[in-house]
């Protein structure tokens, strides 16, 4: 098989490839981007259920690097839906002429490191050789399947969100859906009005806000597009990186009736992480402040939800400590008759029978759809696809056995000249700042190395020290320790997954201190680091 050699290696076409070519090939390398799916797009290339969107506020839901576009570039409402967001990629895509140098439908099997220098890259198609690999894997690729027994006896068709049927049709269907995280709470949003019946098998109820998605004014976005500058500003020096502003006051330093009215202006300006972040400081870490605002949106949810005994099923009995999600009116799904709730916390799906699924106190569910949102082996996870082998034949799955540990999850030592965006570690943020964080780090990191083999030095790799990785552990785990986050069995902790130990898998100090983090590092000649 012939073999290909460029200078950079890219895998994956979604919004942290895209950005990682261009900015190599503006560097003047040879790049390849390597893609599994069809198409650009990653994430929202394979989450195309119906009512997939994003939550972030449109205008930070998008590259900050082209100010034209920026300005120019169309969105009509607060929040994207998937199609907009894929459309946008591609015109990015098209409008850097970026197609060229990506290679669809390949998967990557395999990656080794070669001591004189460069990665031997082994894919379904064909063979590279490059001197830098960039993982550019997604948070969120790796379908978590539940693990029914009997799954070949059902006759119903059986679907996973993030890898749905472009035709399939669920009108006048019985349909049952498990999983009513961000992705169940949209699904089930989106589709309640047009299936025939819809079950909604529940473990864990949750906690939602309404995003209150609207259309934007051209007067508003005169106002975004004059403001920009510091819109970007604002957002890329908080925790979260959308826009908001993050409370600095404390639960109970205020009455309960101010409390009230700060978490009701939250419910009606609209979103999850509004509600979490910008109204008191300490609701991720003090137990007692958090179950103020659990009361607040049990009350909300006690005013919407007209069934008693859906609404009883509905009511969260966790701290608001998970992924905070929002909806454009999810609970409101559960007044119409058709939809209904059955709580497999108490009476676990036992196995598939021919006609659905059958629970532990022996009842059955006809189905003829089952929808699986369930989720992702997140993180992590997109790594186990990939066999990546770093110096003296150590693998990134031994390296990761008792869990991932990175360099502010860009890299891991023993693995010169690899380096990941949003690698494990990485905070859990707007993405595409933290995107754009990543690859400028990469990128810079790259041009340096280049410089020194230009110049014929012989320290022309980078590779992270493991006093790096210790360093950015140090700051991790004293974080995750103190965070009510920790006491949820969610996928932040790869708990998601049946089998995969619970560990911390992201960054809990936001968007702010990890862009400070990587800044000081490219300052500071790369410590943390070191060259070959
Ligand atoms: P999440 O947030 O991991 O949610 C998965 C849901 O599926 C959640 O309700 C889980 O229940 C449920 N689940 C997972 N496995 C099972 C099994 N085996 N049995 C029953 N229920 C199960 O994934 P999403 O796709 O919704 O969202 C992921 C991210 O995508 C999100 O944070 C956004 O950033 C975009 P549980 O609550 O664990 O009991």
């Amino acid at each position: 098989m012939a073999i290909t050699t460029v200078d950079a290696i890219v895998i994956g076409a979604g919004l942290s490839g895209i950005y990682q070519l261009h900015s190599l090939l503006k560097l003047g390398l040879s790049v390849k981007l390597i893609e599994q799916g069809a198409d650009v797009g990653g994430t929202w290339f394979w989450n195309r259920y119906p009512g997939a969107m994003s939550d972030t506020p449109s205008q930070f839901y998008r590259y900050s690097w082209d100010k034209e576009d920026l300005r120019t570039y169309p969105w009509a409402e607060t929040y994207l839906d998937a199609p907009e967001i894929l459309v946008y990629l591609r015109h990015i895509v098209d409008k850097y002429d970026l197609r060229k140098f990506m290679q669809f439908n390949t998967k990557v099997l395999s990656a080794t490191w070669f001591e004189e220098g460069s990665w031997s890259v082994q894919t379904s198609q064909s063979s590279f050789r490059s001197r830098y690999l960039i993982t550019a894997l997604g948070l969120l690729s790796e379908p978590n399947w539940p693990n029914i027994p009997n799954r070949h006896v059902f006759k119903g068709q059986l679907v996973h969100t993030s890898r749905w049927p472009s035709d399939l049709d669920l009108s006048d269907k019985k349909v049952g859906i498990i999983g009513n995280g961000s992705t169940g709470v949209q699904v089930i949003t989106r589709i309640a009005k047009d299936v025939g019946t819809l079950t909604c098998f529940q473990r864990h109820p949750q906690y939602t806000v309404p995003c209150r998605r609207v259309r934007v004014t051209n007067d508003q976005r005169d106002d975004i597009n004059n403001n920009y500058d510091a819109l970007w500003h604002q957002a890329n020096n908080s925790a979260s990186g959308m826009g908001i502003v993050e409370s600095k006051i404390s639960t109970f330093s205020v009455s309960d009736e101010e409390r009230e009215r700060i978490y009701q202006e939250a419910w009606d300006q609209g979103s999850g992480m509004r509600m979490l972040f910008t109204t008191f400081s300490d609701l991720t870490y003090n137990e007692a402040a958090n179950r103020t605002v659990c009361n607040f949106i049990k009350r909300k949810i006690a005013q919407i939800v007209k069934d008693p005994i859906k609404r009883q099923k509905l009511m969260p009995t966790e701290l608001y400590n998970r992924r905070p999600l929002s909806d454009t009116g999810y609970y409101e799904q559960f007044n119409r008759p058709n939809v209904g709730i059955v709580d497999i916390a108490s009476k676990p799906i036992t196995a598939f029978t021919p006609e659905g699924l059958a629970l532990a106190d022996g009842t059955k569910h006809d189905l003829d759809i089952l929808i699986c949102a369930t989720g992702f082996n997140a993180f992590d996870g997109a790594y186990t696809r990939i066999a990546i082998t770093g110096r003296n034949g150590t693998t990134l799955k031994s390296r990761w056995a008792k869990g991932p540990i990175t360099n502010m999850g860009v890299a891991v030592s023993g693995f010169p000249n690899l380096f990941m965006v949003l690698g494990p570690k990485s905070p859990l943020a707007n993405v595409p700042p933290m995107v754009e964080a990543h690859v400028n780090f990469i990128t810079q990191a790259i041009a340096r190395a280049e410089e020194h083999r230009r110049a014929g030095r012989v320290d022309s790799l980078i590779e992270s020290t493991s006093e790096g990785e210790d360093a950015w552990q140090e700051l991790c785990d004293p974080l995750n320790e103190k965070l009510l986050f920790k006491k949820s069995d969610s996928y932040l902790f790869g708990a998601n997954v049946e089998g995969k130990p619970k560990r911390a898998m992201i960054f809990f100090g936001g968007l702010q201190m990890f862009r400070e983090r990587l800044e000081d590092c490219t300052k500071r000649d790369f410590v943390g680091f070191h060259d070959f």
